[in-house]
C-alpha cells in the first residue's frame, strides 16, 4: 500500500496525522510526487489521479482512492480505533458536518488565499484573481471565529472526542500562519484548542 504525497503541503498532512492517530503509519509507503515542479499534472500521475491532486492511496489491489476524507474514511474502516470519524449515528453525523464545516469556512478560504492572494505555486497558477484571494482570506478568518465559538463549550471541535474535524482544523491554521493568516487574538477558545491539539504527537507527521 502506498500514498503519493507531498509532505511539504497541508493535504497530505491531513492523511499523515490520520494515520499516526491510528499507529499504522509505519505500515505504509509514502512516495514524494514534487508538486511545486508540476509532478501531478504529468501523465504518470494523472494515470493515478486525473484529477493532479496529492494525496492519493495506492492499494496492494492497484485501486487508487483520491481525496483526503476518501482516503481517511478507507483507513478507518479498515482500524477502528481510535475511532476518528464517530461510532455511533449521531457521532457520524455530528463528525462529518464539523469536518465539511472546516473544510469550506477555513481550509478551502486559506487554499484560495494561497493561490490566489500569493504567489502560490508560481508559474503552475494559470488563473489568479488577488480580490477573490483576499475574500477568501477574510472568509478563512471569519471561519476561524465560528471554531471559537463552537470551542466555547466544547474540548474539541465535533464534542468531547478528538477527530478528523480536529485534524482538518489544525492543518488549515497552521498552512495559515504560513501565509501570514493568524487566529485572531480574541478567539481565546480557538487557542487553548489549538495550544492543546498542536502539542500532540500526530501533529508532527
Ligand atoms: N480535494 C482534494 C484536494 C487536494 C489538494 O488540493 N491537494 C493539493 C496539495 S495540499 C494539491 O495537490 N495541489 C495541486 C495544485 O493545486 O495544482 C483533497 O481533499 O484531497
Amino acid at each position: 500500500m502506498k500514498i503519493y504525497e507531498f509532505n511539504a503541503f497541508a493535504s497530505p498532512r491531513r492523511v499523515r496525522m490520520f494515520l499516526a492517530e491510528k499507529g499504522i503509519a509505519d505500515r505504509i509507503d509514502f512516495e514524494q510526487v514534487n508538486v511545486p515542479e508540476g509532478e501531478h499534472r504529468e501523465d504518470g500521475f494523472l494515470a493515478k489521479n486525473p484529477y493532479g491532486a496529492v494525496p492519493t492511496l495506492e492499494l496492494d489491489d492497484g485501486t487508487f482512492i483520491s481525496e483526503t476524507v476518501a482516503i481517511c474514511r478507507y483507513f478507518e474502516e479498515r482500524h477502528p480505533a481510535p475511532r476518528l470519524m464517530g461510532e455511533t449515528s449521531e457521532e457520524r453525523a455530528a463528525v462529518e458536518m464539523w469536518q465539511r464545516r472546516v473544510e469550506n469556512s477555513v481550509f478551502d478560504p486559506v487554499a484560495a488565499f494561497f493561490h490566489h492572494a500569493t504567489p502560490g505555486l508560481g508559474s503552475l497558477e494559470t488563473y489568479q484573481n488577488l480580490e477573490w484571494g483576499d475574500h477568501s482570506g477574510n472568509n478563512a478568518v471569519a471561519g476561524m471565529r465560528k471554531l471559537d465559538a463552537q470551542l466555547a463549550g466544547h474540548a474539541y471541535i465535533a464534542g468531547d472526542g478528538f477527530t478528523i474535524a480536529d485534524i482538518t482544523a489544525l492543518c488549515a491554521i497552521d498552512f495559515a500562519a504560513l501565509v501570514d493568516i493568524a487566529i485572531p487574538d480574541d478567539c481565546a477558545n480557538l487557542k487553548r484548542w489549538y495550544g492543546d491539539v498542536s502539542t500532540r504527537p500526530s501533529a508532527a507527521a
